[in-house]
């Protein structure tokens, strides 16, 4: 089923299958959970010459029952748990190769971009920041892009909906996270967590180029930003 926003990224695919696996269990539980209650209210209503019965749930034949549903309900878990495991390594780890480091910070109400500057490196002098409503945030195509998240004032949330990214950006923290996007386009990146009256405005967009255009693009981000004498 392809009701999902296209996946554009290395490991938006086992995010899917686990979104997939997840939302099963869960119609699985909800359609079993509805049966239970609706069913028991035909099955044993009052009827001429029979009487309403009353479950306490007390006796062994129906604790069974309760038994029943509590390791179902454990076993779906420890499989989403297991099914899970490998995403979470990858997508909560840090790749080997690392290609690009950016900095993202959520303010009210904007994604600031920071750019490491001539030197290549993050935090010092020469950052080059980005902190316009809806700009974008360049990145070459096919390459592990480092970044460090932080928050300004509020808990803000870090969504690329087509790269099945979404993480918290927390006040007096940096979280590093990554994403390798493999489709050259622009996407969008939203606030996930309500974080103020303007939260929707917080809109802006990652542009996944080739490395010439991206390389150009840096170049003139940077040559803009020298320092005026
Ligand atoms: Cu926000």
């Amino acid at each position: 089923m392809n009701i999902l926003p296209k996946n554009v990224s290395t490991y938006g695919q086992e995010i899917d299958s686990l979104f997939w696996l997840i939302t099963t269990f869960a119609l699985i539980a909800f359609v079993i959970s509805l049966f239970v209650l609706i069913y028991p209210l035909f099955k044993y209503r009052q009827r001429a010459g029979v009487k309403a019965e009353y479950f306490t749930g007390e006796k062994k034949t129906h604790f069974k029952w309760v038994a029943i549903a509590l390791i179902a309900l454990a076993l779906s878990d420890f499989i989403i748990m297991y099914a899970e495991h490998d995403a979470w390594v990858t997508i909560e780890g840090l790749p080997a190769q690392q290609d690009f480091h950016v900095g993202v910070t959520g303010r009210q109400w904007n994604w600031i971009f920071t750019y490491p500057g001539p030197d290549g490196k993050l935090g010092t002098a020469d950052d080059v920041v980005v902190d316009e409503q809806n700009s974008e945030l360049h990145v070459p195509v096919n390459k592990n892009i480092i970044f460090d998240l932080r928050a300004r004032d509020v808990v803000h949330s870090f969504f690329i909906v087509n790269t099945r990214l979404k993480q918290d950006a927390l006040p007096g923290r940096v979280v590093t996270r990554w994403f390798n996007i493999t489709v050259e386009g622009k996407y969008d990146i939203s606030c996930s967590q309500i974080c103020g009256v303007l939260h929707a405005k917080m809109r802006n967009y990652v542009v996944a180029e080739s490395q010439e255009k991206f390389d150009a693009y840096i170049k003139a981000l940077y040559d803009n930003n020298k320092p005026k004498i």
